[in-house]
């Protein structure tokens, strides 16, 4: 990391598919995002179009004729590989990537890896910021997900799986819709905003980005994401109101989530205003929040596009005791288990709501064509009358 660190800072931040995009417009829509390298990219124009940074490109133009992948995973690999040698090129210089999307969805699921892959050959550390489906999109949402984390796994750095459930908890029943996915858009950005700066921590930090990627990577392990802002204007105390908020945030789970923590990063940014004495007293009493055994490790920045104003994050970090990284990738049962660990599918992520677990559907959608009333021909359990495409649940692509 020692050549890294006389090189200038270049985060760049993509935004994938219909929900990366929506992401990335909020992000630039923070006056404090100015620093950051931008990029919005989608198969389907329409979401560019309506996409306000200059950094924007309607993948695979040629064959999908930006009208999106319709959930359609292998298309969006597909069209994101296409695009590769424009991918090296917009990422040229990049210090860290930063990718969000929403898995789920064909463009971000399928084409997030082609990102991975380029910035693995660049020796470009990264990060993966991700949503996850509602409980309400279903099953089939769900496993794509799963596989999507499954394929990411093994080439990123960082992989932060951000569950829509936990997003839109903390609004109440009679919250308009439209609403509700601006705020979280918004809370994603923020969560996005707040771990880039940990690039630009220059003082107090005891850690780099290598340690970061060190500690998060060292085994399977729970994050969450807090992140609170104040501005001077809210009232007499902005550090304290900053931490308040901090905590309150839906994706860090509460003073719980920082109490069992085996690691904590705390990042404080400001204004050239921000003093040594409201830093020190954030601290203090963010440290109060967190077991004796937990490894801290603070920094704070500041930037003139924060004049008067303060943002918090805290990233939280809980080991799983049992499980390597090398053991999560061997492991086949990917399945999102809300019992054992919120998430079992990431190695870094924030935890899933109780409720995430969908139970399998009766449901025996193999059709066995002219076979239908023969005897079964079985060979290692597998029906070899079933066509093989759909026993090894390979999707074809009808090129549509
Ligand atoms: N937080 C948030 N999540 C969203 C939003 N829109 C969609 N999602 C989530 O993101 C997943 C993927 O949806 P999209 O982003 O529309 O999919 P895509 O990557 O554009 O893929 P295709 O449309 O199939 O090409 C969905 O299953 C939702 O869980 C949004 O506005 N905000
Ligand atoms: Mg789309």
């Amino acid at each position: 990391m020692t050549a890294e660190k006389t090189k200038p800072v270049k985060v760049t931040v993509v935004g994938i598919g219909n929900s990366g995009v929506k992401i990335i417009n909020r992000l630039a829509g923070l006056k404090e995002s100015g620093w950051l390298n931008m990029i919005a990219v989608d198969t389907d124009a329409e979401s560019i179009e309506k996409c306000a940074i200059p950094n924007k490109i309607v993948a695979d133009m040629q064959w999908r004729n930006g009208i999106g992948c319709g959930g359609d995973v292998i298309k969006g690999q597909r069209s994101l590989g296409r695009e590769r040698p424009r991918i090296t090129e917009l990422l040229e210089d990049t210090t860290l990537l930063i990718v969000t999307g929403g898995l789920g969805g064909g463009t971000a699921t399928g084409g997030a890896p082609i990102f991975a892959s380029v910035a693995k050959s660049r020796k470009i550390p990264t990060i993966f910021i991700m949503t996850t489906p509602f409980t309400l999109e279903g099953h089939s949402k769900r496993r794509i997900a799963e596989d999507g984390v499954r394929e990411l796994l093994p080439t990123v750095d960082v992989l932060l799986c951000l569950p829509n459930d936990l997003l839109f908890s903390s609004l109440p029943a009679d919250f308009p819709v439209g609403d509700a996915f601006e705020k979280a858009d918004i809370e994603v950005a923020r969560a996005i905003l707040g771990v880039s700066e940990i690039m630009r921590c220059k003082n107090l930090l005891a850690a780099d980005f290598s340690d970061f990627v060190a500690i998060m990577n060292k085994r399977k392990s729970v994050c969450s994401i807090g992140v609170g802002t104040a501005a001077s204007s809210d009232g007499l105390n902005r550090c304290h109101l900053a931490l308040e908020r901090m905590l309150e945030s839906p994706l860090l789970g509460g003073a719980a989530q920082m109490k069992e923590a085996d690691a904590l990063f705390l990042v404080m940014t400001g204004g050239p205003d921000l003093n040594i004495g409201e830093t020190k007293m954030a601290f203090e009493i963010a440290v109060k929040f967190i077991g004796e055994d937990s490894k801290v490790i603070v920094g704070t920045n500041t930037d003139p596009a924060y004049a008067d104003f303060v943002q918090i994050t805290a990233i939280t970090v809980k080991f799983d005791k049992k499980e390597t990284k090398e053991d999560l990738r061997r492991n086949k049962d990917f399945g999102f288990d809300p019992q054992s660990s919120p998430v079992r599918t990431t190695v870094n992520h924030t935890p899933m709501p109780k409720d995430f677990e969908q139970g399998e559907l009766p449901l025996q959608n193999v059709s066995k064509g002219i076979f239908l009333n023969t005897t079964p021909v079985n060979h290692n359990g597998e029906d070899l009358d079933v066509p093989t495409y759909q026993r090894r649940m390979i999707i074809i692509d009808k090129g549509e």
